[in-house]
């Protein structure tokens, strides 16, 4: 998972470190590994300490190989089918990489003999809980004694995963660990996730490249967190004295609706919504014109000056009233996650774990990146190049 969202930033985090990264990339038509190309190393400096191997979750051999070829110390699979929406269309795929591929790596590292040497981290997930509200704690919280119910085929998956991990810890004594992560962010994150596909969007409405933006269950609660602040944690847990299982969370959770406001906030623009359920939208309330200008670093005309009134936004900056979100069911999942919300106590307490980032700063530091990469297409737009068009 080295080319993914987590993958990228721990990488990043182990080379701090002084260690020699191998991580696995799938054979792609295209390049895939953008996340990481800022730390390719050429093949021939004799101090390369950054190394991509060909390579799949569903091919046992070629993952014995790999381990044989690299003997590790530690293992991070955080290689998976991670889009839960998408795993009700691919539910056999995603129980055969997020599932059974935790299963080959574990076996793998048993057959070539390295159960006292190699350190595993899986990578389990706040989807196990799938948010029942009779099973957090008495605090009302998950925790690592909270019982599991699933809500997806990628759930699902991951349960496998989590309990082929501490099956292998118990009955071959390997240092094998489940992180149960609740949901992390950054502008690094998949496009097609919530938070990413809001911030995108929210970039290109403030610079005139969008309209709107289609949402699903605006009412989902979700325990954000920074993807950097977790990787750490990801590391912290390979380091304690004894194998176990950990809850990484920010103990805060919000819903998607106000992710949004946030976002929208975050360029001067005060959004309102409106109606409910399916025919919930959002409007265009104020703009705050400094923090435009200083956000998006374009002027944002005075009243008078003719962009301030109701009009079409096409190619236009965004205007007071203009519908900037519908629902479209579509995005609806067959079953729901309707609440997440995390207890890390036991992290912070035994491992000393001090998140940086809240909320805030997480919606910021996204806004920013996406801004950042929005004006680049605004750019090209206006020299007269085209753009991809990469819809959600
Ligand atoms: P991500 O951005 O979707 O990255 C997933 C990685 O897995 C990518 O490198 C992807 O390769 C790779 N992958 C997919 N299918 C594979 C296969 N068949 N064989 C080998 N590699 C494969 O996910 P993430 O957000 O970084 O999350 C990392 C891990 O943590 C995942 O296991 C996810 O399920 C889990 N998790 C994530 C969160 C979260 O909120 N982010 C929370 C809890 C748990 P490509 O780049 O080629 O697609
Ligand atoms: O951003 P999401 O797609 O993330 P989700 O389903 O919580 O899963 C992520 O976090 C898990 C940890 O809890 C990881 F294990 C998993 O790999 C992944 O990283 O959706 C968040 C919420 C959902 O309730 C969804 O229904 O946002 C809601 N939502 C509303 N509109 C939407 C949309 N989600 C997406 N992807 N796209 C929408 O338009």
């Amino acid at each position: 998972g080295i080319t993914g969202q987590d993958g990228s930033y721990l990488a990043e985090l182990l080379l701090e470190k002084g260690y020699m990264v191998h991580g696995i990339k799938r054979r792609s038509s295209l390049f895939n590994t953008d996340r990481v190309d800022h730390l390719y190393q050429d093949p021939h400096d004799p101090n390369q300490r950054f190394k991509l191997h060909y390579g799949d979750l569903t091919d046992a051999m070629n993952l014995t190989r790999i381990i044989q070829e690299t003997q590790p110390d530690e293992i991070y699979n955080l290689g998976a089918m991670s889009h839960v929406a998408v795993s009700f269309d691919t539910p056999e795929y995603v129980g055969n990489v997020d599932g059974l591929g935790t299963l080959r790596i574990l076996e793998a590292v048993r057959i070539l003999g390295l159960e006292k040497k190699t350190r595993i981290y899986q990578a389990s997930t706040s989807e196990l809980y799938g948010g029942m509200s009779e099973n957090k704690n008495e605090r009302g919280f998950y925790d690592e004694l909270s019982p599991f119910y699933p809500r997806s085929p990628y759930g699902v998956a991951k349960i496998y995963g989590f309990w082929i991990t501490k099956n292998y810890r118990e009955a071959y004594n390997m240092f094998a660990c489940n992180g149960i992560l609740f949901n992390h962010e950054s502008p690094r994150r998949g496009e097609t996730f919530v938070t990413r596909k809001i911030t995108r969007a929210v970039a290109k409405i403030a610079l005139g490249l969008q309209e709107k933006v289609f949402l699903g269950n605006l009412e989902a609660k979700r325990d954000w967190g920074h993807a950097k602040d977790y990787v750490r944690m990801m590391w912290m847990i390979l380091q304690a004295e004894q194998p176990e299982d950990w809850v990484i969370a920010t103990g805060v959770t919000t819903k998607v609706r106000e992710f949004v406001r946030l976002a929208f906030s975050e360029v001067g623009i005060e959004v309102e919504f409106k109606g409910e359920g399916v025919d919930e939208k959002a409007y265009v309330k104020a703009i705050d014109q400094e923090k435009y200008s200083e956000a998006t670093g374009l002027r944002y005309p005075k009243p008078g000056e003719g962009n301030n009134e109701k009009r079409p936004a096409k190619n236009g900056l965004p205007a007071i009233g203009q519908e900037v979100l519908s629902v479209d069911p579509s995005y609806f999942r067959p079953t729901e996650v309707d609440l997440l919300i995390g207890d890390p106590t036991k992290a912070k307490e035994e491992l000393g774990w001090v998140p940086e980032y809240d909320l805030a700063s997480l919606v910021k530091d996204m806004m920013q990146g996406d801004v950042l990469l929005m004006k680049k297409d605004a750019f090209l737009l206006k020299a007269g190049h085209e753009i991809l068009k990469q819809a959600e």
